[in-house]
């Protein structure tokens, strides 16, 4: 790869829910994409365990890049690409979405000028580019101004910011196979009974107990098992053939997500490897992807979860708290089709200016 020259570029740091990445406008980055990504990876700081020359996070929930455009078509606002940028190898990676870097980009967007906002609150249309589903973002902005601070706690994040509002509808089969990528509602794979997901997140949901886990082991439990990483890779790669993805060493799709019977009211409870790292909470739309699977008869997770008659929202429990997620699901006659997702969560504005690529 040709190193691009290129010096300072407008960049603004958010939080967006549990994860922090750089938000860019499209056109204050190289159009070409190897080049681009080329001066991402220098911006983040990759391939460094640390990043320590850079202003990724090293962790993949803080080396994280959003970057956004006016929208091309008429049923959105704004383009929004996920990337996400491997810390300790010079990859980045477009083949999954991120629900909660999502939850910044419509502030990031008012705040760029790209959307007008109301007086009151602001509806940005944003279209997922990687998978291209939409999601509508509801925004607190009085006086026109984005609101960030205000009483809703996550899971997850400290104190409490303003309720960014998100409502998906197109997210199934974002990685381009369907809601039940295998074709099936289980499939068996290294002996193991896997129910593989995509409602917006390719996932491989199994049973914990299956990987001689309870489900409610710490993270750092988790991430001490290297003998776990190896079995969830194997998983993981043979399900990926399966799901048609191909060959997902270098991606970072599709995800595992180990279930139990819910331990602290909730509707299930998880833990998940991004794809091999365990993720301290859950990602957004791999939880709407998880209950998604629950929802389906004689699905990995249906038999120990609690789902009241009727539900359309559920409490997915995690390694560092609950996140509520909303899925209507239509099971009743043929394949089963999503009716509509959301979540609620929060972003923060934490620095806007210029970074300068080593
Ligand atoms: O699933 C982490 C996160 C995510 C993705 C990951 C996400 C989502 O927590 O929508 O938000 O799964 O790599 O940010």
């Amino acid at each position: 790869m040709s190193r691009a020259s290129i010096s300072g570029v407008p960049c603004m740091l958010m939080r967006g829910g549990t994860s922090k990445g750089a938000y860019f406008l499209a056109g204050d980055l190289p159009i070409d994409p190897a080049e681009r990504d080329e001066v991402l990876l220098r911006i983040m700081g990759s391939p460094d365990p640390g990043q320590l020359d850079g202003i990724g996070g090293a962790h993949p929930l803080t080396s994280k890049v959003a970057v956004i455009s006016p929208s091309a078509g008429p049923d959105a606002d704004v383009d929004y690409l996920f990337l996400q940028v491997a810390v300790d190898e010079a990859t980045v990676s477009d083949r999954q979405n991120c629900g909660n870097i999502l939850a910044g980009v419509g502030p990031f967007a008012i705040e760029r000028g790209l959307v007008s906002p109301g007086p009151e609150h602001t509806t940005v249309r944003i279209r997922m580019v990687n998978s291209g589903s939409i999601a509508v973002a509801h925004i607190a902005t009085p006086g026109g101004v984005v609101r960030y601070s205000g009483d809703t706690a996550i899971s997850g994040v400290p104190g409490t910011a303003a309720p960014v509002v998100l409502d998906f509808t197109g997210t199934e089969g974002s990685a381009g196979s369907g809601l039940l990528p295998t074709g099936h509602v289980t499939d068996e794979i290294d002996g193991l009974r896997v129910t593989c997901v995509d409602n917006g997140m390719p996932v491989v949901v199994a049973y914990a107990k299956d990987f001689g886990l309870t489900g409610y082991e710490p993270v750092d439990q988790l991430e001490a098992d290297d003998a776990l990483g190896d079995r969830v890779q194997s998983l993981r790669l043979r399900a990926a053939e399966l799901m048609g993805l191909g060959d997902v060493r270098e991606s970072s799709v599709p995800k595992t997500t180990l279930v139990a019977p819910p331990a602290d009211g909730g509707t299930i409870c998880t833990r998940t490897f991004i794809p091999l790292r365990p993720h301290t909470s859950i990602g957004v739309l791999g939880a709407v992807s998880v209950v998604t699977a629950i929802l389906l008869d004689g699905a990995v997770g249906h038999d120990v979860a609690h789902i009241p008659d009727g539900a359309t929202r559920f409490d997915v429990e995690h390694p560092s708290g609950h996140v509520q997620v909303e899925v209507e699901v239509d099971a009743r006659a043929g394949p089963p089709r999503v009716r509509r997702s959301g979540v609620v969560r929060t972003a923060r504005k934490l620095f806007d200016g210029t970074v300068f690529p080593r």
